[in-house]
């Protein structure tokens, strides 16, 4: 992939985006009615998250059969069009490929189930007694990551939900296989995969016990990886789509080897590191208040990092798996607005490759559901169960879910005020929450100071300042622990990003020639400057341009 880097992606959930038949479950036709919508704000790619055969218990991400449409999101006539349409606008179609693991009810599974040593040696199975799981590794949606199967006396692994069973990349027919999905759908016109979870593919050949915790350093980034990856590219003809890796607890050494164009495996790939300065010593279901100096600095190590070593990153905030950004680091009451605009602004003018998650650019906050039977994500509801039987009470498991569940990032997309947000005419699968008349995508599209109309701005202006996509970067301010500054550069052209974190007013010293630089964008009408100072609001934003 050469001239990616003035791309935007957006990344559609599809379940909760629209729903064109009106069951209150969103669809690939619904997708179809929004293109307009999409090309007005300018995106290049829609990643759209798995809609194959599934039982759905992972909404999707528990494929039963790679080459057909789950009928719940409509007909392979209804994706054909959708390419079609959106090919006719000049946005190109990403799949989710979820390589891992598949459903129990796919296929392969059931003959392995069946006896069928061929299809058993497609996933992890090993012999044992049923009171001793092979390792001490967990599932990373809680409990063991075994499961007994009595009438084969073995456990077959699942590093997620027990009805996702991980494959097995050592056997060269499950590659071949996975390569032949790649190619059907890259037949149809698909210009992009994001892959999940593809960094947990390569499993060692001796499982043992993770003497130091939960398996995960023994079977990420594994021994094979970058082979079985390097395999897949080549094999599959990909190296020129736009790809993207899902890397779970990874590092930047690999991540530098997944992307820089001379290892020939993807086009970039995302990290989470930055996505957990608000979880207690590393602990997901334990909140603590957003650690902005550690924020800070991950992020700047990986911009560095990967600068230094020409690998690629894709910069985002949000996902169908993480809290809305905007009540996670930004405040989502008093400065709803400007908090919005400066994370936008912070990513969007980074080195790499800047996401939107489907209603980001409307601002969604997180749901703020208050009772159990509201939440629908197995992650979040086998949590729920496990914190209650450590002893937390009712109110504070619902307390930690508020923050943490990935149900935050799936409610309804908010497209006008009417019933049901326009989403659907009848009750939705999951609950719209409640977000004040002027939120919804008609009223931001009316609004020329929305957020929307922001990042209209964003996406334009990694388009026409080459300087955003191609120039080098470095970081300003270290010093302010609160503020998130950098300036990107070429031998022409200079721009200087300035991101108040906080609630607080900070005064800067102007640490550049102020009286060279304009303006270019910023989120408050009005913008203070004293001679020789700068002085930040609340969530302000400064973007400036040499002149
Ligand atoms: O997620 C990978 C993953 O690690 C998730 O557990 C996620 O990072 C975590 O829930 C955030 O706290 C991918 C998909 O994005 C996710 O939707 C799937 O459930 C998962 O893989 C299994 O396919
Ligand atoms: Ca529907």
């Amino acid at each position: 992939m050469s001239d990616f880097k003035d791309k935007v992606i957006y990344q559609i959930y599809p379940r909760s985006f629209k729903d064109s038949n009106q069951d209150g479950i969103g669809d690939l036709k619904g997708i179809i009615q929004q293109l307009d919508y999409l090309q007005e704000l300018g995106i290049d790619y829609i990643w759209i998250t798995p809609f194959f055969v599934s039982p759905q218990r992972d909404n999707g991400y528990d494929i039963a059969d790679y080459f057909n449409i789950d009928p719940l999101f409509g007909s392979m006539k209804d994706l054909e069009q959708l390419i079609d349409e959106a090919d006719q606008r000049n946005i190109g179609i990403m799949l989710d490929m979820v390589f891992n693991h598949t459903s129990t009810k796919h296929d392969w599974f059931k003959r392995a189930l069946n006896g069928e040593k061929e299809y058993q040696d497609y996933y992890i199975f090993k012999e044992g007694s049923k009171d001793t799981p092979p390792t001490n590794w967990e599932s990373k949606f809680g409990g063991s990551a075994w499961e007994y199967v009595p009438h084969l006396g073995k456990w077959y692994l699942h590093l997620f939900d027990v009805t996702q069973a991980d494959l097995n990349w050592n056997n060269k027919c499950v590659r071949d296989a996975l390569k032949q999905v790649i190619l059907f759908w890259k037949s149809k016109g698909i210009k992009g995969f994001r892959f999940d979870v593809i960094n947990l593919i390569s499993k060692p050949e001796v499982l043992e016990d993770d003497m130091l915790g939960d398996g995960r350093r023994l079977y990420t980034d594994g021994p094979n990886v970058h082979e079985y990856l390097k395999e897949l590219v080549k094999d599959t003809g990909i190296e020129d789509l736009m790809t993207v890796g899902e890397m779970s607890s990874t590092t930047l050494e690999n991540c530098i080897r997944y992307s820089k164009p001379e290892e020939k495996e993807l086009t970039m790939c995302f990290n989470f590191h930055h996505l957990k300065v608000d979880y207690l010593n590393g602990d997901k279901w334990e909140v603590t208040k957003p650690d902005i100096p550690t924020l800070k600095k991950i992020l700047m190590d990986w911009q560095m990092g990967m600068q230094k070593e020409n690998g690629w990153n894709a910069v985002f905030w949000c996902n169908h798996d993480q809290p809305r950004v905007v009540s996670r680091f930004g405040d989502d009451k008093r400065y709803w607005k400007e908090s919005a605009k400066m994370l936008a602004t912070s990513i969007h003018l980074l080195r790499g490759t800047p996401y939107i998650y489907q209603g980001e650019e409307l601002g969604m906050t997180n749901a703020y559901f208050d009772s159990i039977e509201q939440y629908r994500d197995v992650e979040s509801l086998n949590y729920y169960e496990i914190m209650i039987k450590q002893g937390k009470s009712k109110e504070e498991a619902l307390e930690i879910l508020a923050a943490r569940s990935r149900d935050n990032a799936r409610t309804p997309m908010l497209w006008s005020n009417e019933r049901y947000a326009g989403f659907s005419e009848k009750e939705p699968w999951i609950l719209i929450p409640s977000m004040e008349g002027d939120k919804n995508a008609l009223a931001q599209k009316e609004d020329s100071n929305s957020i929307f109309h922001y990042y209209k701005k964003l996406i334009h202006l990694r388009k026409t300042k080459e300087v955003i996509a191609e120039g080098r970067i470095d970081f300003m301010y270290l010093s302010q622990p609160e503020v998130f500054a950098y300036r990107r550069y070429t031998d022409q052209d200079q721009i200087i990003v300035i991101n108040n974190f906080s609630h607080d007013k900070i005064q800067l010293d102007c640490e550049f020639d102020c009286k060279r630089y304009q303006l270019l964008l910023s989120n408050y009408t009005l913008h203070q400057q004293k001679e020789g100072k700068i002085l930040l609001q609340p969530y302000e934003t400064l973007v400036y341009e040499r002149r």
